[in-house]
């Protein structure tokens, strides 16, 4: 049984900024950085929660990264902001953006945002919840490092490239799903590999191209695309939208970019917002059908995607707290000194 450490989430939060501003990043980019992986640890997604401080400073350590970075927005088009984070991560960049996104989606019926050049390593989910809790539909997806196989290969080729949807709904549970095209997040096998437990069958091969539950053989030899030739079809799409589209560099790119310092992959991004209610001359009829759709998944016993998520999120502020293993706890606070 792991042993664990409980904090309030305020708790979390400070000790999140004093790691990040102890480290080199500006206040800015620290608040931009500790607000989301404290809500992923409120969520109770602990492979994009507060283990991620230990990957932010480690990449601020290599010197690749700039912590002050000031993103820079750009009136790309009328239906495209462009927002350069400048060898930033991408937290702050998007933020600098997102009002832009919302106002353009709003005028034109659909608006895109590319976020370029930004170190990134954070869950999706809560960029377009964002845009949910707007009214509005939306899309996010970006490239990583070169970590996955695609289906029929058996070398890193493919990041394992999140995609995230978003659909506005009455209250604040909106229908949001958020994953990576890899059959797991390398985040979770990167949990395994601390933990020492093994990961799933099927997916990662070791370096000979053999199957493996071994999560360091996993790390060093490729992941696998889910679903296989659909994941990896997604996959590629992500690279094209995310990489080549935006100006911006593939996950084997940002590989080699890398260059074996093993820091948080830089790249780009892309977001699509969509107005829902400019596409129909029946702007309530488009919520109430949605609707009917999401009670119908639910009345077979199904779940819907983001239901752990939000569950666990009561659960969360019911409690004020967060839990989180004790050799990460001691991890974090060596950060600290
Ligand atoms: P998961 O496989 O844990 O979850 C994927 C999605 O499926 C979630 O929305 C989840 O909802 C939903 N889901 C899971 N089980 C069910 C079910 N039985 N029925 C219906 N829906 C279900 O995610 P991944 O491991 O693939 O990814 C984890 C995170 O890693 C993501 O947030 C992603 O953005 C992040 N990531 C970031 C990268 C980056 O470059 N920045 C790269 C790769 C991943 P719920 O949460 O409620 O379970
Ligand atoms: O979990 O695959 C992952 C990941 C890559 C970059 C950030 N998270």
């Amino acid at each position: 049984m792991t042993e664990l450490v409980s904090m309030s989430l305020s708790e979390a939060f400070d000790i999140s900024l004093a790691v990040l501003e102890g480290n080199g990043f500006s206040r800015d980019h620290a608040e931009a950085i500790a607000t989301v992986i404290c809500d992923a640890q409120r969520d109770e997604c602990h492979s994009h929660g507060l283990y991620r401080l230990l990957v932010c400073v480690r990449t601020m350590k290599t010197g690749i990264v700039d912590g002050k970075a000031k993103p820079e927005v750009f009136d790309h088009a009328p239906g495209i902001v462009r927002v350069d984070a400048k060898k930033g991560y991408s937290l702050l960049a998007l933020n600098a953006g997102l009002s832009s996104l919302m106002e353009k989606a709003r005028n034109n019926g659909i608006a895109a945002m590319a976020i370029q050049n930004c170190f990134h390593f954070s869950a999706l989910w809560p960029e377009v919840e964002k845009l949910a809790e707007a009214g509005l539909a939306g899309l996010a997806m970006n490239p990583s490092h070169s970590w996955v196989a695609p289906a029929g290969g058996r070398a890193p080729l493919l990041g394992t490239n999140p995609f995230a949807f978003a659909w506005p709904r009455p209250g604040s549970e909106h229908f949001v799903f958020d994953f990576a095209t890899s059959a797991v997040a390398r985040g979770e096998i990167e949990l395994h590999s601390r933990a020492g437990t093994p990961i799933s069958q099927s997916v990662a091969i070791d370096r000979n191209g053999n199957p493996t539950t071994d999560p360091g053989a996993a790390l060093a030899g490729a992941m696998l695309p889910f679903g296989g030739h659909k994941g990896s079809a997604l996959s590629l799409m992500i690279e094209l939208l995310a990489g080549p589209l935006i100006g911006d560099l593939t996950s084997s790119e940002s590989k080699a970019l890398d260059g074996g310092i093993d820091a948080t992959p830089m790249h780009g991004e892309l977001l699509i917002a969509i107005d829902p209610k400019r596409f129909t001359d029946e702007p309530v009829r488009h919520s109430e059908r949605a609707e009917a759709l999401f009670n119908a998944v639910v009345a077979q016993g199904a779940r819907l995607p983001s239901q752990r998520r939000y569950e666990a999120r009561r659960r969360t502020l019911s409690t004020g707290h967060v839990s989180i293993p004790t050799a990460l706890y001691n991890d974090i606070c060596a950060l600290l000194a």
